[in-house]
């Protein structure tokens, strides 16, 4: 013991030198020692790609510290613990993220590029974090940043998947999917923790069993399968705060089966006992519709009762029953993916800890919290009972006991309305009869949230009215909100500069109501002017990215005008192409004189289409082969370019959402449930082109319709329009330009035949033809604006000084008071 003074503690920490230093000289330090130690190339010789996985090691061990500490003061202070249950996350890259929140970014570009290296090279290397389709997924992300920031004690827990989401490759102007091997070359910033694992079970039978006197019911396994726990440490802002999201992967379990070793085949036990880490093997690419397969019932139940032990645990570790549960776990469902955790919980309450149901129900209705994420009514997830019955035996049961305890409360308050009791009943009758999981979702949760006000009221009007009526208190709505320091700081570093050089302040990335100042400046020239500078430097990255990707040469001059997101018809890119022909065709017919004063455009569409729809993927191929004419037709020129970006995902919005003047997100008014690009693109002084539609309506409040482009049909206009809609004409602008495509003016005749077709007289379900015309009067509005180049720019400043409201601190804010009940829990500095 020599040498030991005070506490073990200390003395550890004197051992360890404290905590790790962010000065240049130590990050060199910690770069050549990881890159040595950990990557185990020399510190003589080793190139970009291992120089990044170095620096990652280096900032996740400054990641794992505030981790550590963070945990130990939450551990210590017992607050109430939100846990948020999403089988999707859409991380994107974590290097860029990291190191901005840590406050750490110039230290380590400078201990870089001593060692010969470029801080944003490296971060190039990353690969991005998929594990998720679109809006819903990136949301959550975005939720997490601000639940650190906000110093909230919250948890994410989700699916490890092998495969995130397809790589989309484009042959020929046809949409390809490839595996996404992210993990690899490793992935530094998680942590496998092979001693926090659980078993989860899977088929078999029920028995009944006396305990203690009493009957009791016993759910005896046909297949156990193990979930191991990865820790993906989330930083705060501004903040020593770290929270964890810890992702579950599916491996075989060790216990079982082991008679079958002595007697059976080993080899083929061996194969049969890998095949359990199917489950956490790949990400659903659908991000509207559930079918009912197997595999995905498996997957929500996998890390679902994964999470639950594990969330119990930590509980139990500090209380002795659980009288105190509702007061220190908030459980939120994000969608209905994660419902059949209500189940699971009752389960638990039930079987293992042997509470009575009225106790364990009461604990359930208090704990629970769900959000929605969709308006279609056929979007909510039904699981067939029969294969609940196989997979989950004792579940269904449970189900069965929710629903009929639900049916006799209602009968109570609605008397014998039995059409009334068969529409809200969470199990359908039918030929095939099914479970209805947003209906057991509605009826286990305190709080039902929509992600707009708009969104809310569809909800309340059109999805659950029943529900509504019976319970309007539980009906709330949190209009979505997207990070600023992912949106702002991260991916436009120049524009964050001139905002926070123009505040005076760099408050704002904490506290984002300081963007509203921007408006006292929006018309001052040397701000208008400065900010048209970073939109050319952001401009100009886009512009290379784009030749390099697509061959495509575009003037810096011309207005970028992007549509990116995932390809619906309700979000309807096919309106945004033809839009672009019928600008082609004005282009071709006119004359020399008046081609001077058409303002050059650069339309660019990119986003994935899910793998089965097939109009979807022929948008893809429609976009190509109009971008092929235009950009090759030597009339056109610079006027006009088309291009498609493959493989839209996080880290490439990073690098288009800055770059773009002008950004279209124009669904059919009442299919959008709050739409989340629109917001970054706001954030990023970037005009837009919009619908009526989702969390529109709510920009159009703060920004204001004179600063933006609003056309097309309202929420409520909808539903008379398309009952009119096989009796009015479309306009014959829109007849021309369909017929071009079904005449083959861009090739491919036989195979556009069928999209024209969906959009004809009578079956445009999506009113393309119904708003085309306020479509074209929008575009030409905004040409107008942009070539009043002053007009243009405050618009543009004002659009990012009205972004605050839409900042996912404001919504984690609001859901934290109004839904889940937390508070703060802040580590000293
Ligand atoms: O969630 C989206 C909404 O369409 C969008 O309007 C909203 O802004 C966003 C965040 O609230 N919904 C989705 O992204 N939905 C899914 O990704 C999804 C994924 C798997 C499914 C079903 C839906 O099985």
């Amino acid at each position: 013991k020599a040498g030991f003074s005070g506490t073990k503690n200390e003395r550890m920490f004197e051992l360890m030198d404290g905590f790790l230093k962010n000065d240049p000289v130590s990050l060199q330090k910690d770069i050549l020692h990881h890159v040595e130690y950990t990557v185990a190339r020399s510190r003589f010789s080793f190139d970009d790609f291992e120089a990044y996985q170095a620096l990652s090691h280096s900032v996740r061990d400054r990641l794992i510290e505030r981790w550590h500490d963070t945990q130990q003061h939450f551990k210590k202070k017992d607050p109430k613990r939100l846990y948020f249950l999403s089988l999707e996350f859409l991380m994107g890259r974590s290097l860029s993220n990291s190191v901005i929140n840590l406050g750490i970014k110039d230290q380590c570009a400078e201990a870089l590029s001593q060692l010969g290296f470029e801080y944003e090279v490296l971060a190039e290397q990353e690969g991005d974090a998929a594990l998720g389709n679109g809006g819903l997924a990136r949301l959550s992300a975005c939720q997490m940043d601000s639940l650190a920031t906000l110093d909230f004690p919250a948890w994410g827990y989700g699916l490890r998947y092998q495969y995130g989401l397809f790589r989309q490759i484009i042959i020929d102007g046809f949409q390809h999917e490839q595996p996404d091997y992210w993990l690899n070359f490793g992935n530094p910033w998680e942590i496998e923790r092979v001693h926090v694992s659980y078993p989860v079970k899977f088929y078999g039978t029920v028995k009944e069993e006396i305990v203690n006197g009493k009957t009791s019911k016993v759910w005896i396994p046909g297949e156990t399968v193990e979930a191991v726990a990865y820790d993906n440490p989330i930083p705060g802002y501004g903040t020593r705060n770290t929270i964890n999201l810890r992702l579950w992967a599916a491996k075989p379990s060790e216990g079982h089966d082991i008679e079958s070793y002595n007697t059976g085949d080993y080899i083929n036990n061996i194969v049969n006992r890998q095949k359990a880490e199917i489950i956490s093997n790949v990400l659903y690419p659908d991000d509207r519709s559930y079918q009912g397969k197997e595999l995905r019932l498996k997957q929500q139940y996998f890390f679902v009762s994964a999470s639950l032990q594990d969330i119990i645990r930590r509980f139990k570790d500090v209380h002795g029953n659980f009288d105190e549960f509702p007061n220190k776990v908030a459980l939120q469902l994000n969608d209905t993916h994660p419902s059949i955790s209500v189940v699971e919980l009752m389960r638990i309450l039930l079987d293992e800890e042997h509470l009575g149901w009225k106790k364990a129900w009461n604990i359930v209705r208090q704990v629970f919290t769900f959000t929605t994420h969709t308006v279609l009514p056929q979007a909510l997830e039904k699981v067939p009972v029969d294969l609940f019955e196989s997979v989950l035996p004792r579940h269904l049961e449970i189900i069965y006991d929710i629903n009929f305890a639900f049916m006799e409360e209602l009968k109570k308050k609605i008397g014998q309305d039995y059409v009334r009791m068969s529409r809200m009943s969470i199990v359908e009758e039918g030929a095939v009869k099914n479970i209805r999981v947003a209906n057991l979702s509605v009826v286990c949760s305190h709080t039902v949230n929509g992600v707009s006000r708009a969104h809310s009221e569809l909800l309340k009007t059109r999805v659950f009215t029943d529900f509504y009526e019976l319970w309007p208190a539980k009906f709330q709505y949190k209009t979505n909100g997207v990070t600023q320091r992912r949106w702002i700081v991260v991916s436009n570093p120049s524009l964050c500069a001139l905002i926070s050089k123009w505040l005076g302040t760099d408050s704002w990335i904490r506290n984002v109501d300081y963007l509203t100042r921007l408006k006292e400046h929006a018309s001052n020239p040397d701000l208008q002017h400065e900010w048209r500078m970073v939109k050319k430097i952001n401009k100009m990255r886009l512009a290379e990215y784009i030749e390099t990707m697509s061959g495509v040469k575009v003037s810096l001059d011309a207005m970028f005008d992007v549509q990116v997101k995932r390809i619906h018809e309700y979000k309807r890119q096919l309106l945004n192409i033809l839009g672009v022909i019928h600008r082609y065709d004005c282009i071709k017919n006119m004359e020399e004189s008046d081609r001077r004063k058409v303002v050059p455009r650069v339309c660019i569409i990119g986003g994935k289409a899910p793998p089965g729809y097939e109009i979807a993927k022929k948008i893809i191929k429609l976009c190509h082969a109009v971008a092929e004419t235009i950009n090759n037709d030597e009339d056109v020129g610079d006027l006009l370019k088309l291009v498609f970006i493959p493989d839209y995902n996080v880290s490439v919005a990073e690098l288009v959402i800055p770059g773009s003047d002008l950004s279209q997100h124009i669904s059919t008014a009442g299919h959008e449930a709050s739409g989340t690009g629109s917001m970054k693109f706001l954030m990023n002084g970037c005009l837009l082109l919009a619908t009526p539609d989702g969390s529109t309506n709510e920009i159009i409040e703060e920004i204001g319709a004179e600063n933006m482009f609003i056309f097309g049909a309202k929420i409520n206009e909808v539903p008379a329009l398309r009952e009119q809609e096989s009796t009015v004409k479309s306009p014959i602008q829109f007849a021309r330009v369909v017929r071009m495509v079904k005449d083959g003016y861009f090739g491919y005749k036989d195979y556009f035949k069928s999209l024209c077709d969906s959009i004809e007289n009578g079956k445009d379900f999506y009113l393309l033809g119904s708003d085309f015309t306020s479509y074209l009067e929008a575009q030409e509005a905004a040409d107008v604006a942009y070539v009043d180049k002053e007009k243009w720019s405050k618009m543009s400043i004002l659009c990012t000084a009205g972004s605050g409201r839409f900042s996912s601190d404001r919504t984690i804010e609001d859901y934290a008071e109004k839904t889940w009940g937390i508070q703060p829990c802040k580590l000293p500095s």
